[in-house]
């Protein structure tokens, strides 16, 4: 076994409706070199942890050492009541380099999907090093909702693809029934702005 470290993880979910989870977490490190850890729950016993607004700290014991991390693998399951996740950032602290690294997320966290952030996350749209990745945020942005203006001078319409107006209830059937985050994401829009369903 080579050398070993402690790290300490901080994430900081968002403060917005909906933005808190109980689904399992996990990350992944990644090294420069393509060496990577095991998935990692990331769970603290007896707390409720990713809750709306909130900071959690998780110590993490006896990781291989990583002298520079390139990336930060994450992903969630669907499972607890209101699996919808929104992350602002994530902070990475290795004990033995002293070195941190700040992963800035500021996004929902769709169920099952792997992704990955750099430190700082700093690259331009065009340079991005998870193409994919953008890609399908882009295609879950497009599913939502489409925009258009159906008589003139009344407000924009929102057109939901393959989503009934009913879902949009802002009632907790609504979230027991309706598991994908992407609704979420549309009623929370909903609830924040004014157009019209
Ligand atoms: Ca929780």
């Amino acid at each position: 076994m080579g050398e070993v470290s402690d790290y300490t993880v901080t994430v900081k979910t968002g403060d917005k409706k909906y933005a808190g989870t109980d689904a399992y977490v996990r990350i992944v490190l990644h090294d420069e070199s393509e060496k990577k850890t095991d998935p990692i729950i990331l769970d603290n016993f007896f707390r409720n942890d990713f809750e709306r607004g909130q900071e959690d700290i998780f110590q993490l014991r006896k990781l291989p050492y990583f002298p520079n991390f390139s990336k930060l693998e994450l992903w969630r399951d669907n499972s607890g009541f209101g699996a919808s996740w929104y992350v602002d950032t994530i902070k990475l602290q290795c004990e033995k380099s002293g070195k941190i690294y700040v992963f800035p997320i500021y996004r929902w966290i769709k169920a099952d999907y792997h992704y990955m952030f750099s430190h700082l996350n700093t690259s331009l749209p065009q340079d991005d090093k998870f193409q994919e990745q953008r890609r399908m945020e882009m295609d879950e942005k497009r599913k939502i909702y489409e925009v258009e203006q159906k008589v003139p001078g009344l407000p924009l319409q929102v057109t939901l693809s393959g989503i009934t107006t009913a879902v949009l209830e802002p009632k907790l059937s609504y979230l027991r029934s309706v598991k994908s985050d992407i609704n979420c994401t549309v009623l929370w829009m909903v609830g924040g702005s004014s157009l019209v369903l």
